[in-house]
């Protein structure tokens, strides 16, 4: 299990910002976000993110992005094909000053270490337990309490959260992994059309199970896409699921807080 500390501006640093900057509270929130699917074909869902990295991200303790920020990653060398280069760059500026952290999700789990180098994001381990503001709270992209999506089960064995085929797949041509990755998305989209949607939600008892397995009474994820807030009563006490919603017609972002969280909505123009 690891731990990370949110809270990590010394005291002595934040009291010399109140007195100087006076009328302006001091941060003290942290954001999660995440299913943005980048793409260049959709510059208004970037130009959302640039804006987002630029304004409140600026004034954040942390921020946490967890996972599909990206439509589709080939290699951390293939940045340009996806168009994101200004992304990559406001990432970076932003992690000089605010420590920033990324979970891939199941359409980015090829990003690696030079991805890592250049938007100055630390990757962490999907299902990682971090102190929020003195709550255990687990962060995972979410697709692993789909357990009911056997197709989708059978991708993250086969694929993303197998280490070998990971390698192989990043070893191809340039060519061929972009090939794989238009296979892999039409599939997805093919898959998805003719589920039931409850398969493709989260299954009760891996979120029980989750809660159980890493002792936390609350957990942030994505994936479904369905902005939510759920509370749970179980034998361990009240729990908290935060659903983070995607980034299409809206933004979605949540803020954490140490009085609570909240899931905030801005409209992305078309
Ligand atoms: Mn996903």
């Amino acid at each position: 299990m690891t731990i990370l500390k949110t809270n990590c501006r010394d005291s002595s640093h934040s009291q010399i910002a109140a007195i100087e900057l006076d009328d302006y509270t001091i941060a003290m929130q942290t954001y999660f976000l995440s299913d943005l699917h980048l793409k260049r074909e959709e510059p208004q869902i970037i130009e959302a993110f640039l804006q987002f990295l630029m304004g409140p991200a600026a004034n954040a303790d942390q921020v946490y992005v967890l996972g599909d920020l990206f439509e589709y990653w080939v290699g951390d060398d293939a940045v340009r094909h996806i168009g994101v280069e200004p992304v990559l760059a406001a990432m970076r500026e932003l992690s000089q000053t605010i420590p920033c952290f990324f979970i891939a999700g199941n359409r980015d789990f090829l990003v690696r270490q030079g991805f890592s180098e250049a938007s100055g994001f630390t990757i962490l381990p999907d299902e990682t337990v971090i102190d929020l503001y003195g709550t255990p709270t687990l962060i995972l992209h979410g697709d692993s309490l789909c357990t009911d999506d056997i197709k989708h089960q059978q991708f993250r064995t086969n694929f993303v959260t197998n280490k070998l085929v990971c390698d192989l797949l990043l070893g191809q041509p340039l060519k061929e992994r972009l090939k794989l990755a238009e296979q892999a998305r039409g599939q997805s989209q093919s898959n998805s059309k003719d589920m039931d949607m409850t398969i493709m939600d989260v299954s009760h008892n891996a979120v029980l199970k989750a809660f159980k397995q890493h002792s936390v009474k609350q957990m942030i994820h994505g994936h479904t896409h369905r902005q939510a807030t759920h509370a749970y009563d179980l034998d361990m006490g009240q729990t908290t699921r935060f659903v983070l919603g995607d980034w299409h017609t809206s933004s979605s972002i949540l803020t954490a807080t140490a009085d609570g969280i909240r899931i905030d909505n801005q409209p992305i123009e078309h």
